[in-house]
């Protein structure tokens, strides 16, 4: 087998870098390294009579930094083993059957960092945090939003109602849930006529600009054609579930609609949830800006339901806004210099309530999109009050005032701070 390690190889300009987290199964550290360098790359299991030294010198990557303290490797991959914009390639090279193993008892791709020529082959986001902005005519606040609940099972009018309830009572965006797609009980295209028919009636009457985000998860060809459908009765977003759409249907969606696209990362928790073995969030969060979604559900900081802890969250955030990002931050160690590539809006969402919303914006500012779903549709008095409540928290912290003190005179906010601590 080849020995890809090379302690005092310095990573150019044209590498694909990577950092692992892994766990030797009763073999060396080094040996282990060759283990994952070569069956990311050129290598397999055993020396091969059809390998040519010229292969290698022009393929073969470079294990360059291994800490067996922190169990951490770092690996540098000239570009060309990659097809530049073919997304499902390079994962399936640095982070395909490398997991599986034997080799390793468990194996985590931490961060990953693209050289220019890679970078400037994929779209990223069209709008991009200052499109998303001008087009909701909302400069400095939060977004709020909220999921209409019960994840499934209301009927298209109900849904639209519940939605325009909470248009109303002054939240942004509206989006359908993640399993929410075209059922029996809720049709696709009756859904969105009735939504926008009413998200229509809610701007009238408020005169804000509101937002629905379709959930178009399907087969890729029926999402393009669900995409239209939105376009054609002036629906401005969309929404898909990345990880169970896939890198190629997300790919496609990017390359072929002009929606803002609303990044759902249901089923990451199966990648990014053990910190010992899988693919980090920040992984998904760097293709994810590259093919181009516009925001990305990233977590709470640790405030709402979901795990993800703060620290890890705030440097994903900050790497998703940034036009470079410098080397070693406190969870994530490779730069990633984006070449012009637009930042991308971080969703938080996943357990949130109004009296939460002091904390999430200590922690996360107030560059952000938050979602409310058992937060809105769970207020004592329904859903218009609900959406009140969390606009009023908004309020409230955007002016200093504590939760407390405002509560005494908004009223629908007081009922939430009472229930939900
Ligand atoms: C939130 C939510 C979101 C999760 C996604 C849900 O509802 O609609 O899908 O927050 O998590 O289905 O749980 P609630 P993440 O507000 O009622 O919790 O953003 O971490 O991917
Ligand atoms: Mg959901």
């Amino acid at each position: 087998m080849l020995d890809y390690i090379d302690l005092r190889y310095k990573p150019g300009k044209n590498d694909v870098v990577t950092e692992y987290y892994m766990e030797p199964n009763r073999i060396s550290f080094e040996k282990a390294c060759n283990h994952v360098a070569g069956e990311s790359s050129i290598g397999t299991w055993t020396a091969v009579h059809t390998m040519n030294p010229s292969i290698a010198k022009k393929l073969r990557p470079s294990v360059f930094d291994i800490n067996k303290k922190t169990k951490e490797i770092k690996i540098a991959y000239p570009k060309e083993l990659f097809e530049a914009g073919n997304m499902p390639e390079i994962l399936s090279s640095i982070a395909g059957n490398i997991f599986g193993m034997k080799a390793v008892n468990n194996l985590r791709l931490q961060d990953i960092s693209f050289p220019k020529s890679i970078v400037k082959s994929f779209k990223g986001p069209r709008y991009g945090v200052k499109g998303i902005r001008k087009l909701l005519k909302v400069k400095n606040r939060p977004l709020v939003g909220t999921i209409v609940k019960p994840k499934v099972g209301l009927n298209e009018k109900q849904h639209a109602k519940t939605a325009y309830e909470a248009w109303v009572g002054g939240l942004d965006v509206v989006k359908d849930d993640e399993n929410l797609s075209s059922m029996k009980f809720n049709k696709f295209n009756k859904r969105i006529k009735e939504t926008l028919k009413l998200r229509d009636k809610a701007e009238k009457e408020t005169g804000e600009k509101k937002i629905y985000m379709a959930n178009i998860t399907a087969e890729t060809f029926e999402m393009l054609k669900r995409a239209e459908y939105v376009r054609s009765l002036g629906g401005e977003y969309i929404m898909l579930d990345i990880l169970t759409c896939g890198w190629s249907g997300l790919q496609t969606v990017r390359d072929k609609i002009t929606h803002v696209i609303h990044a759902h990362r249901a089923m990451h928790g199966a990648l990014t949830r053990n910190p010992k073995h899988g693919i980090s969030m920040m992984t998904i969060a760097k293709c994810s800006r590259l093919i181009g979604v516009d925001q990305l559900h990233i977590g709470t900081a640790h405030v709402g339901k979901m795990e993800g802890s703060a620290g890890e969250v705030q440097d994903i955030e900050e790497k998703m806004h940034q036009k470079k990002s410098k080397q070693n931050t406190p969870f994530h160690s490779l730069s990633q210099d984006w070449y012009g590539i637009k930042p991308v809006l971080s969703v938080a969402s996943g357990g949130l309530h109004p009296g939460m919303i002091p904390t999430l914006i200590d922690r996360m500012g107030t560059n952000i999109v938050a979602q409310f779903g058992g937060g809105c549709h769970g207020h004592p008095d329904g859903t218009r009050a609900g959406a009140i409540a969390i606009r009023q928290a908004v309020d409230a912290k955007l002016s200093g005032i504590s939760q407390k003190e405002y509560a005494k005179t908004h009223p629908e906010l007081a009922k939430t701070l009472k229930i939900w601590h």
